[in-house]
C-alpha cells in the first residue's frame, strides 16, 4: 500500500518537474543521452579534458570525437579547430582550454540542429582576457545587482560549497570568458584579508579547470586600513613592501592569480592623488609586485570630480598626459562613454589616445540604467555600436574593437570587461532575457565580429526553442529593444535624467541643490526656454575637441552631428528642423511615443508566441513587459510634460495624451536609494 501511495506521487510530480521551466539552465539546455556513452578520446590529460570528455558523454549524440592537442602558432591562444568527417569529429587546439572550448562549440551546434557532415571550422578569441567585474559586497549585498544577493557565501566558504559555483564556471566557460573579478570595485579593504583570500582559493580552485582566472577589486587605502600603516602613498616603502608582501601570500595560494582591478580617485575612492600622486605612481607600484607572477593592473578610467569641467571631459584631461608612463602590465579600463552606462552615449574619447598604453572597454551587463531586471533590453546591439565605432585615432578604420584588441596598437595585453548581472536568483539575472545579455557579452569578447543578430538567433534557440515562429518574432524584439528604450527613456542623445540614487525611473527636474550639479539630471539636459541639452561645442565644454578629426568638426555643427547624439552634444532650440522636417519638441514627442508603442507591441508579439514555450517563463516574462510598459509610459510623460515647462508647446495631437500629471509624478519615491 505505501509502495503504491508512492507512486501516484512520483506521477503527480515528474509531469511538474518536466514543465518547472525556472530558467536556471540558461542556455546550458543539452539534450542528457539516456545511455552513458564512452566517444572521446584524447592526447591530453588534465581536469579541463576531464570536463570536456564529461559534456560529451553525457550529451552529444553523434559521432566519435576526437580531442587532440596540436602545434599552432603563438597568437592561436584558446582557439580551436573542428573537422567532422562521416565517422569522426576532430578538435584540434593548442591548449586543453581550446578543446574545452571547442567541445561546448559542438555541443552548442547540435542544440541549434547544425548539419555535421563535413563541418570544418576555427574559432580564435578577439580578447586574451574576457573577464566578467561582479560588483558584489563582502555582505552578500550587490551594487546595481537585481538579481538577488551575491553568489559568494562568503559566510559559507570555505568549507559550504555552493553547486553555483561550479555551474557558474561552466556557463562563462561555455561561452569563452577566463576571468573574474569577484568583488565590488568600491572594495573593501577585508578582501586582501587572509582569511578571505582562503575563501578566495576555493573559488579559484573550483573555476580553474573551467579556465577561469580570480582577480580581486583592491582598496588602495589597504596597506593603511589593513596593515595599520601610516598612510598608503604608492612611493612610501613601507606602502610598495605592503603589497609585495600581499602579493606574495596571494600567489602562495593561488598561483594563477590574474591581478588588480582598482577605482581610485573616483567617487569618493582613495587613490593616489591622495597623497599627490598620479595615477600612474599607483598603478606602477601594484603592477611592479604583480609582475614576477605574470599577474596584471585594470586601473580604470571612470574618474571625475565635481569641478567646473564638464565630467565628460575629465577622464581624457586626466589620462592623456600620463600615456606612456604606465608598466606594460597595466591596461586602463575604460566605460563604453564617458559619462555612465547611459542608454546611449557617445563613445569615450580616451578610446585610442592613450598610444602607448593598453586600453579596454567595460561595459555594463547589470541594466543600471536599463531597467533593471524589469525591462526587456538586449544589449548586444549597445556593445557593437561600442566596438564599431570609428575613433579616427590612426585614420579612417580604427575602431574602438580594433584599439583594444591589438590589430592597431602592439598591445601587450588585450581585454574586455562587463559588469555581471549575475544573482542568487534561481534565473541567474533576475529577468529570463537578461540571460541574453550575459551571453552577449562572452560571445562579443570571444568574437567581436559577431553581429547582434548572430547572438540572438543562437542564444533563442538554445534558450528556448528553434521553430521558427517562435525564433523570428521573439529576434525581433531583441533587436529593436535597446532603440525601444533609449526612445521611452533618454532619446536624440539625452542622459542620466534618472531619479538620484536608483536610477530606475524619471526625474529629469532632479536638482540637487548643495550637492553635486554632475550629479543632478538638470545639470545634463540644461532645459530652458530656448531648448534643450548640453552644448559640448566651442561655444560650449567643448568636449568635442577630444576627438580625433574629422569627428570634432562632425560632432561640433549640429547639422553634421548624429541625430541620435544631437542632444548630447548641442543646445537645440525647441523649433530647429530635423532631417524628417519637425521640430526638436514634437521630434521628441514621437520619440517617446514610439518607445511606448514598441513596448505595447513587444506585449502583443508575445502573446502570440504563448504555444512555443513553457508556462512558467512566458508568463514570468509576460509579467515582466507590463511592467516595462507601464514605465514606459511613466518615462514618457514625466519627460514630456516636464520639458513642456520649458517649451510651451503642446504635444502633436495624434500621440496619446499623458495619463500622469507632473505634480503627482515628482513625488514618487522609490524606496532603492543610493548614493547618486
Ligand atoms: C556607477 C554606479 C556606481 C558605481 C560606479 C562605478 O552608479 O554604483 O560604483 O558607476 O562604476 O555606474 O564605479
Amino acid at each position: 500500500m505505501q509502495h503504491f501511495r508512492n507512486y501516484i506521487l512520483l506521477f503527480l510530480i515528474i509531469p511538474f518537474m518536466a514543465l518547472a521551466e525556472d530558467g536556471s539552465q540558461l542556455w546550458l539546455r543539452y539534450p542528457v543521452n539516456p545511455k552513458p556513452r564512452n566517444i572521446v578520446n584524447s592526447n591530453s590529460k588534465s581536469p579541463t579534458i576531464e570536463i570536456a570528455k564529461k559534456e560529451l558523454n553525457q550529451h552529444w549524440s553523434g559521432q566519435v570525437v576526437d580531442l587532440k592537442i596540436d602545434k599552432f602558432p603563438e597568437n592561436f591562444k584558446d582557439g580551436y579547430r573542428i573537422i567532422s568527417t562521416p565517422k569522426k569529429i576532430s578538435i584540434l587546439a593548442k591548449t586543453d582550454l581550446g578543446l574545452l572550448y571547442g567541445s561546448y562549440h559542438l555541443l552548442n551546434l547540435q542544440q541549434q540542429k547544425t548539419n555535421f557532415s563535413n563541418l570544418k571550422l576555427e574559432e580564435k578569441p578577439s580578447y586574451d582576457i574576457r573577464i566578467l567585474n561582479h560588483w558584489d559586497n563582502l555582505d552578500g549585498t550587490i551594487e546595481r545587482g537585481y538579481a538577488g544577493h551575491s553568489l559568494w557565501k562568503w559566510e559559507d566558504l570555505p568549507s559550504k560549497i555552493s553547486p553555483r559555483y561550479e555551474e557558474y564556471a561552466r556557463a562563462n566557460a561555455s561561452i569563452g570568458i577566463n576571468a573574474t573579478v569577484l568583488n565590488n570595485v568600491n572594495a573593501s579593504p577585508n578582501m586582501l584579508r587572509e582569511d578571505y583570500l582562503k575563501k578566495v582559493k576555493v573559488l579559484a580552485d573550483i573555476f580553474r579547470p573551467y579556465g577561469i582566472k580570480i582577480y580581486l577589486s583592491v582598496n588602495f587605502s589597504s596597506p593603511k586600513v589593513l596593515g595599520g600603516l601610516q598612510n598608503s602613498d604608492p612611493l612610501n616603502q613601507e606602502v610598495q613592501k605592503w603589497w609585495k608582501d600581499k602579493a606574495a601570500e596571494i600567489y602562495r595560494m593561488i598561483p594563477d592569480f590574474g591581478g588588480f582591478l582598482v577605482k581610485a580617485n573616483s567617487e569618493g575612492q582613495p587613490g593616489p592623488q591622495d597623497y599627490g600622486r598620479t595615477h600612474a605612481d599607483g598603478a606602477n607600484m601594484m603592477a611592479d609586485v604583480l609582475k614576477p607572477y605574470g599577474g596584471i593592473v585594470m586601473w580604470r578610467a571612470f574618474v571625475y570630480s565635481p569641478s567646473k569641467e564638464d565630467r565628460a571631459k575629465q577622464a581624457h584631461l586626466e589620462f592623456v598626459p600620463l600615456d606612456g608612463k604606465f608598466r606594460d602590465n597595466v591596461i586602463i579600463q575604460i566605460k563604453n562613454g564617458p559619462i555612465d552606462f547611459q542608454p546611449r552615449e557617445a563613445f569615450n574619447p580616451l578610446f585610442g589616445a592613450l598610444r602607448k598604453t593598453s586600453e579596454m572597454v567595460e561595459f555594463q551587463i547589470t541594466q543600471e540604467y536599463l531597467g533593471q531586471a524589469n525591462h526587456l533590453v538586449f544589449l548586444a546591439p549597445l556593445f557593437k555600436e561600442t566596438l564599431d565605432s570609428d575613433t579616427f585615432s590612426d585614420g579612417k578604420g580604427s575602431t574602438i574593437a580594433k584599439i583594444t584588441d591589438g590589430t592597431l596598437r602592439p598591445a601587450k595585453l588585450t581585454a574586455i570587461a562587463a559588469v555581471a548581472n549575475i544573482g542568487e536568483d534561481t534565473n541567474w539575472t533576475g529577468h529570463h532575457f537578461a540571460q541574453a545579455n550575459w551571453y552577449a557579452f562572452g560571445r562579443l569578447a570571444w568574437n567581436h565580429n559577431l553581429t547582434s543578430e548572430q547572438i540572438a538567433d543562437e542564444w533563442i534557440k538554445m534558450t528556448f526553442t528553434d521553430q521558427q515562429n517562435f525564433v523570428d518574432p521573439v529576434k525581433k524584439i531583441m533587436l529593436t529593444s535597446r532603440e525601444t528604450a533609449v526612445d521611452y527613456m533618454m532619446p536624440l542623445g539625452l542622459h542620466h535624467i534618472f531619479a538620484g540614487g536608483h536610477h530606475y525611473g524619471p526625474e529629469p527636474w532632479g536638482d540637487y541643490k548643495g550637492g553635486r550639479p554632475d550629479w543632478s539630471p538638470v545639470y545634463y539636459h540644461q532645459a530652458d526656454a530656448e531648448g534643450l541639452g548640453f552644448d559640448r561645442t566651442k561655444t560650449g565644454s567643448n568636449a568635442v575637441s577630444q576627438y580625433f578629426p574629422p569627428l570634432n568638426e562632425i560632432y561640433g555643427n549640429i547639422k553634421t552631428t548624429p541625430e541620435n547624439l544631437i542632444l548630447w552634444f548641442h543646445h537645440v532650440p525647441w523649433d530647429y528642423r530635423m532631417k524628417d522636417g519637425k521640430t526638436l519638441w514634437d521630434e521628441l514627442c514621437y520619440k517617446y511615443d514610439s518607445g511606448v508603442q514598441n513596448v505595447r507591441n513587444y506585449q502583443r508579439i508575445w502573446d502570440q508566441i504563448q504555444p512555443y514555450i513553457d508556462s512558467q517563463r512566458f508568463s514570468e516574462i509576460r509579467d515582466k513587459l507590463k511592467i516595462q510598459a507601464k514605465d514606459a509610459v511613466w518615462w514618457k510623460d514625466a519627460c514630456l510634460l516636464y520639458f513642456q515647462t520649458y517649451s510651451k508647446r503642446p504635444i502633436p495631437s495624434d500621440i496619446e495624451k499623458p495619463v500622469h500629471q507632473l505634480e503627482d509624478l515628482k513625488k514618487i519615491k522609490l524606496n532603492m536609494g543610493h548614493h547618486n
